[in-house]
């Protein structure tokens, strides 16, 4: 009987060896968002410069896709591949197939890696971006020449929960060089956030070249100096502030976003908001100024004259050299903040009250956004704006971002419109992330990495049929207090990867550890990117 034991725990001993050396060879998944369906499956799959890289399409946006996988392989493990046309799959290679016929959503895939060697399948070619977006995140998360990436077998069915996945930023407050933008959205692509919203002018800065109105960028792009420290403090930095982007800039930012699957949605703030280009050209104001480029934050009672005809051939003209640049549907209006305190008093605009029938200064400012829904909508375009743009009517298309929690997003789904949830208490990635104390100086607020996993962006108060009004959720990057890419960086990663599952995965009951855990693999991943990310939540 002794002797058999002997036998059972030697043999039990090397079972458990086998196996841990099993466990060593096979890494583990760890994908962020987490995908829809995911099966983890015995063995590995060996990427070398031997594996073939087969497309069975040779469009220009198939090898834009490859194009990402191929750039990866090589900047970080040193490896070639080569890409060939093929209708079939072969030994050690990656598949990529595009099947138009396969009834799955649009940014939808199926990826399987076994021994055998990687099949990623999808209906379009950003379904094929995203499976190469998770196939990214089954490799080694260290940048070293390899003769092979051994990658994990395992059979993923994926699909995002929402259209709208946004991440927006701020180049108003502080302005953001070009070459950050490009990065923000590599950043974005990783977490297959597919929509960026890009909010360029300000009280504090008009941040787009206008060819007709030189004066926005020369004279509304530059304030002469910055609030230090919270609002309320005294004291100014004395350094003057500029930066704007030329329409060639723009372009090329727009071009970027559409190789990675990213539509940009600009904003163009009105009515409020709008010291910037008043102090450019103050005949646009009730009063006629003279204006100053705000030095402070917050909210400002100069905003454009709603009664005045010229704002609004101004702002059309605006538009119509600024849409042509965007391809998306959509196109931010702002809306939001705008003190009523100077239309009160201006004879302008209650004249045009009284033309028009209007009861209050919330239906000016309703009338005001209806002109512009009807202008865009002339053009093509699609109206979004702050939750504000609900008071004294909403205008009959306009799509609403909720803001001001969630009650601006339910009552706009209640009338059967589109909603983008940014509500603050779960999506304003400008407020705290850990402790004041030890942070550095932000806005205020507190929303930690757990709180912003923990949202869900449809509100139980809405019926089915009115909950499909809700398009997505998007975090915000205000920028009063990030003076430079390095403090966005801080402030969105890794709050942006608990966003990215909450807009992207199933709905469901959500297991925060093991996201963290899942992070840890991510960070990494930002490590080798250089993205200045907080370690708040890994002490
Ligand atoms: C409110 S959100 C604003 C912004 C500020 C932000 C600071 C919104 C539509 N307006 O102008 O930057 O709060 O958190």
């Amino acid at each position: 009987m002794k002797k058999y034991l002997n036998h059972l725990i030697i043999l039990l001993l090397s079972f458990t060896f086998w196996s841990c050396q099993a466990e060593v060879r096979r890494p583990e998944v760890q994908i962020i968002p987490l995908p829809a369906s995911m099966t983890n499956m015995e063995g590995t799959f060996a990427i070398s410069s031997g594996t073939k890289i087969l497309i069975n399409s040779d469009s220009p946006e198939m090898h834009k896709v490859t194009a990402n996988l191929c750039r990866y392989l090589e900047n970080f493990y040193e490896i070639k591949n080569k890409i060939t046309f093929s209708g079939a799959s072969e030994k050690n290679s990656i598949f990529i197939k595009l099947n138009t016929r396969l009834s799955i959503s649009k940014e939808a895939y199926n990826l399987t890696v076994s021994p055998k060697g990687i099949m990623l399948e999808a209906p379009s070619p950003s379904g094929l971006f995203y499976g190469i977006q998770t196939l990214l995140q089954l490799m080694p998360p260290i940048k070293q020449k390899l003769s092979e990436v051994v990658l994990p077998s395992v059979e993923i069915k994926d699909t995002p929960r929402f259209a709208w996945r946004g991440l927006h930023l701020d180049v108003g407050r502080h302005f953001m060089p070009k070459e950050f933008v490009l990065k923000y959205l590599d950043y974005m692509a990783l977490h297959k956030f597919n929509t960026f919203h890009w909010h360029l002018t300000e009280d504090q800065g008009w941040r787009v070249e206008i060819k007709k109105y030189p004066k926005l960028t020369e004279v509304g792009s530059i304030r002469k100096e910055t609030l230090v420290g919270h609002y309320g403090s005294k004291s100014y930095d004395g350094t003057p502030v500029g930066g704007f982007y030329t329409q060639e800039d723009i372009k090329e930012v727009v071009a970027y976003a559409a190789d990675r699957f990213i539509t940009v949605v600009p904003e163009i703030e009105m009515p409020g908001h709008s010291l910037g280009a008043l102090t450019a050209y103050p005949e646009l104001g009730c009063t006629g100024g003279p204006y100053e480029v705000a030095t402070t934050w917050g909210v400002f009672d100069d905003v454009y004259c709603a009664g005045k005809e010229e704002t609004y051939t101004f702002l059309q003209d605006v538009l119509t050299e600024l849409l042509p640049l965007f391809p998306g549907e959509y196109f931010h209006i702002g809306g939001d903040e705008c003190p009523k305190t100077r239309w009160q008093k201006c004879p302008t605009c209650k004249q045009k009250m009284k033309d028009e029938g209007l009861r209050s200064e919330h239906e000016l400012q309703s009338y005001f956004v209806q002109r512009m829904e009807k202008f865009l909508n002339e053009n093509g375009k699609k109206l979004i704006g702050w939750d504000e743009i609900l008071e004294g009517g909403l205008a009959p298309n306009a799509a609403v971002m909720s803001w001001r929690g969630e009650q601006g997003g339910i009552a706009a789904a209640k009338q059967h419109h589109n909603v983008v949830m940014t509500p603050g208490e779960f999506c304003y990635l400008d407020h705290y992330q850990a402790d004041p104390k030890t942070e550095p100086l932000a806005i205020g607020g507190f929303l930690t990495l757990k709180k912003v996993y923990s949202y869900e962006p449809v509100p139980p108060s809405l019926t089915e049929d009115e909950s499909k009004y809700v398009l997505g959720a998007q975090g915000n990057v205000w920028t009063e207090y990030m003076k430079s890419p390095e403090q966005v960086e801080y402030m969105v990663f890794p709050r942006a990867a608990a966003l990215a599952e909450v807009v992207w995965s199933p709905k469901g009951p959500k297991d925060y550890d093991n996201f963290k855990n899942r992070l840890v693999k991510l960070t990494k991943i930002y490590d080798l990117l250089g993205i200045n990310y907080c370690k708040a939540e890994f002490k």
